[in-house]
């Protein structure tokens, strides 16, 4: 534990520019950069320290962890939730997000920022200020998803379900404490395309047992809450983070105007659930890997290797699993049928959204603070999925998707009536109807018709990557079995394990 006393201010880039002023309408936005949460634990900030805007708290937190004298280690699966009040309690994931976030001690400073960063920064203080605005005139903010709701255990509370925002963009869906959950119990065996019928039934015995991870919530399953009535009772179910009905529309063509809403609600979702907007990553391109960095991690080893890229495809998974939650229709399912629309899509939509974060005149994804070439992951030992994913991003971003676009289609790559372990298959089937309206739409409206047929081809390879992912984490797990028992997120687990071998592993 340490004590986060506000330090005594710094020549922080962002306060020396903000003394020194720009002329004309710039200086109020940068002046204001304070609208913009902390990138690591989302308090109040103070401007950009280290090349990141952060809290008084995080930048006296960087500083010190700078010293060469100081080594953190997690005690649990280095994926630990860093927002305010949690800030203190790991170090290394602490030191991680910053990292993550791009700070560095040797940041360019602010004051020397390309036009294009501070263009980006300018844009990122203004939307900070709509939305404030916003939030102050509407009641149907997502705020208001934090009311309480009087008679249920706090444990339901939707706050656990949406996380509370300070504003959309400081986003944490990491659920509180998934270390409480045991890393022993796996509740939701893999589908596989072949057993999913035996894996079915498996999964509903030991939801049975009530003692399981719950890939919606993080938490403790509730058995006694798959019922019609307790459904219609989920928090969240009343929820009005968007205006659109999808019941109405379930019984009734929709209308041009539903699929206008629901367009514009997924389209928020996503919004809201991306890691950087569009803006930021175009900010960042400049920001690659040295020789030095890169030769650092084709050094690690194996295991260590697959651990990293674990918990960073589990933290992407987590933000996909917000926009899953959000996207009309999606939560009106039942929750067997949420977890199996999760657990065989997430992945898919982890690799569409990647696409935003590509480079293609280097071939370069943004990963770990910085764009990374397929060289960088030379230690996983798999180098044909890394090239098979590199394409893919590669191609779908050369298809210059607007973010509506890509928004409408993840939703489309979730809500697939065809995965396996589905209850309510026609309400999943209804449910998508309506969003392939709504990309119909979209297309139809932005005069690019041509990529439906592209996008939907793009759907099967979608699968096997997944399927190759799989693939090769059987074999890691028969290389590493113990790192992937004990140091592997619970959630990549649950999602990409098969739990016999992890049972075979525990009886043992
Ligand atoms: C994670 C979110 C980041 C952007 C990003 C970049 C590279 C991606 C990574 C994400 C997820 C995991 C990916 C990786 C490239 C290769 C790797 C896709 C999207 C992999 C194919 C590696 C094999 C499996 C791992 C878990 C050992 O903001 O899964």
């Amino acid at each position: 534990m340490e004590n986060d006393e506000p330090e005594s201010p710094d020549l922080s880039p962002a306060n020396t520019l903000s003394r020194r002023g720009t002329p004309g309408p710039k200086k109020s936005h940068l002046t204001q950069i304070e609208v913009i949460p902390c990138k690591i634990c989302g308090d109040k900030s103070s401007g950009v320290h280290y090349g990141v805007i952060t809290c008084e708290g995080c930048k006296g937190f960087f500083r010190r962890s700078q010293s060469s004298s100081v080594q953190y280690s997690c005690s649990r699966q280095s994926n630990c939730p860093i927002d305010r009040a949690s800030r203190n309690r790991c170090q290394s994931c602490r030191l991680k997000k910053c990292v993550a976030q791009g700070m560095s001690r040797d940041a360019v400073k602010f004051g020397r920022m390309s036009k294009r960063q501070r263009d980006s920064l300018i844009a990122e203080v203004e939307r900070h200020r709509q939305q404030q605005r916003l939030q102050a005139n509407s009641i149907q903010e997502p705020q208001s998803l934090l009311a309480y709701r009087p008679g249920k255990e706090p444990r339901e509370q939707s706050s656990h379900l949406i996380p509370p925002l300070s504003s959309p963009y400081h986003y944490s869906p990491i659920e509180p404490d998934l270390s409480g959950c045991p890393v022993e119990v796996h509740p939701y065996p893999g589908c596989h395309v072949a057993d999913s019928h035996a894996a079915g039934l498996a999964y509903k015995v030991t939801h049975k047992k009530g003692e399981s991870f719950n890939l919606l919530t993080g938490r403790g399953v509730d058995s006694t809450r798959s019922t019609p009535e307790a459904i219609l009772n989920m928090p969240g179910s009343e929820m009005r983070f968007q205006p659109f009905d999808p019941e109405s529309s379930f019984f009734s063509y929709p209308t041009s105007l539903h699929i206008e809403e629901l367009c514009a609600s997924i389209l928020r979702s996503h919004r809201e659930t991306t890691q950087y907007r569009p803006e930021e990553l175009q900010g960042l391109r400049w920001k690659v890997f040295s020789r030095e960095e890169i030769h650092a991690y084709q050094s690690k080893s194996v295991d260590e290797m697959w651990q990293h890229c674990a918990v960073r495809l589990t933290d992407a998974v987590q933000y996909v699993v917000e926009f899953a939650k959000h996207i009309p229709g999606f939560r009106q399912l039942c929750q067997n049928d949420q977890i199996a629309l999760l657990k065989s899509g997430s992945m898919e939509v982890v690799l569409v959204r990647m696409s935003r974060m590509f480079n293609t005149e280097n071939n370069t994804v943004f990963f770990d603070g910085k764009f990374a070439g397929t060289e960088l992951f030379k230690s996983l030992a798999c180098s044909d999925l890394i090239a098979n994913v590199f394409d893919f991003a590669h191609n779908l971003c050369m298809l210059r998707l607007t973010e509506q676009q890509m928004a409408v289609f993840s939703a489309l790559v979730l809500l697939n009536a065809d995965r396996p372990c589905l209850e309510n298959r026609e309400r999943v089937q209804r449910a998508r109807r309506d969003v392939e309206l709504a990309l119909n739409h979209i297309l139809h409206r932005d005069n690019q018709e041509t990529l439906l047929h592209k996008l939907y081809q793009r759907m099967p390879l979608l699968k096997s990557l997944c399927l190759l992912h799989i693939e090769k984490l059987r074999w890691f797990r028969q290389l590493y079995p113990l790192t992937v028992h004990s140091l592997f997120p619970p959630l990549y687990k649950e999602l990409f394990g098969s739990d016999t071998d992890i049972q075979t592993l525990a009886t043992h």
